[in-house]
């Protein structure tokens, strides 16, 4: 009890952890799905605790007022049944329950209304260990970790899994649903506001779950407009850049990577690992580690990605058919992975 004090610290850095707009709270929920998830959790919050207050009233009450007394007989007034407290305590709770149903059966139907129309946006969300794809079948785009969406478009999502049991969770846009291999499970989503909404995996999925992290990106239309055709696309040829480090990391890249990690305009194959065809775009690694400035992280990623995120299916590079790299060729094969961009 006594060193409880140095817990304070931690308390407040807690709290402040909360304060960056990170958008990655249920509590400050943004589109229509969150707003309305959240009006239905505060409506049963406020009967919750209309119920707890009037309890407690009468509770607190009746201790009082027949509390043991000292000329007390103990043995209060004795009484056999009462309508009127039978019909107001029947009463109250099914108002109640009614209140809280209608408007919970009524929003049901809007979240569960994920039929595509002429406006909706569909993207197929493919959950691997520890890792996300986005499918867009409209446009015949695949992309990695990081979702882009245009705003105020209804977005209907596709879950599937590929290995193990996943779940989708966007907490500023749209409660959890799990991706279950073999089932597809539907559900919508829709960004107000450009920004980065952060996303996570919340089923346990195997060792890396914790760093299955991933991001939806809101940009206006037009420029979803651009980032899907250049997606499909693929980045510029560095051969035509005149990068001449790049093209020797893409020589590295097509002998070691592209038989997982496919980059549109070059080939690969998807399956294996995320499109990279935009990695030049991505602020972290594999989800979750910081790309910094000196590549100190993409290095260690590249070099042994094991231990990194523990489970992972990327192999170490010097286990892949080009071998491993001295210095020269792991700068070169950075370069051509930052020439990978789309937007800009
Ligand atoms: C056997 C398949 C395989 C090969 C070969 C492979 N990778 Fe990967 N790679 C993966 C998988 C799977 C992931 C996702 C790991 C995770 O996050 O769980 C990944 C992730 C990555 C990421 C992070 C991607 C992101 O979206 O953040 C980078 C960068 C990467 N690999 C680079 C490379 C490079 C460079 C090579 C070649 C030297 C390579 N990989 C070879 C399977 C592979
Ligand atoms: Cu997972």
């Amino acid at each position: 009890m006594k060193y409880l004090w140095r817990l304070l610290p931690f308390t407040f850095i807690m709290l402040l952890a909360g304060c960056g707009k990170q958008n990655l709270s249920a509590l400050d929920p943004q589109g229509p799905v969150a707003e309305t998830q959240f009006s239905l959790i505060r409506l049963s919050l406020y009967i919750m605790i209309f119920v707890i207050v009037v309890v407690f009233a009468i509770y607190v009450f009746v201790l009082i007022k027949f509390r043991d007394k000292e000329d007390d007989t103990h043995m209060p007034k004795q009484v056999h049944g009462n309508k009127a407290l039978e019909v107001i305590w029947t009463t109250i709770p099914i108002v109640l329950l009614l209140i809280l149903a209608v408007p919970n059966v009524m929003e049901t139907f809007t979240l569960a209304d994920t039929e595509p129309t002429e406006e909706s946006m569909t993207v197929r969300v493919h959950a691997h260990q520890f890792w996300w794809e986005f499918e867009y079948p409209d446009y015949d785009v695949v992309a990695g970790q990081d979702m882009y969406i245009p705003t105020n478009t209804k977005i209907v999502l596709e879950l599937e899994a590929s290995d193990v049991i996943h779940s989708f969770w966007v907490p500023a846009l749209a409660g959890k649903q799990d991706n279950v291999p073999g089932i597809m499970n539907p559900m919508w989503i829709e960004a107000p506001n450009e920004g980065v909404y952060m996303g996570k995996c919340t089923e346990l999925c195997g060792p890396a779950h914790w760093l299955m992290d991933f991001k939806v990106i809101a940009v206006d239309p037009d420029t979803f407009e651009t980032w899907a055709a250049n997606m499909v696309e693929g980045p510029e040829d560095v051969t035509e850049t005149g990068n001449e480090i790049a093209v020797e990391g893409r020589e590295i890249f097509e002998a070691s990577c592209i038989a997982c990690h496919a980059v549109a305009g070059e080939g690969g194959n998807p399956q294996g690992g995320p499109a990279l065809t935009n990695f030049g775009e991505r602020t972290v690694i594999a989800g979750y580690l910081p790309w910094d400035d000196d590549d100190v992280n993409l290095e260690a990623w590249i070099r042994d990605p094991g231990p990194l995120k523990p489970g992972n299916a990327m192999p170490a590079v010097a286990d892949l058919p080009y071998g491993d790299l001295n210095d020269e060729e792991m700068e070169a094969l950075i370069a051509y992975l930052k020439t990978l961009k789309v937007l800009e």
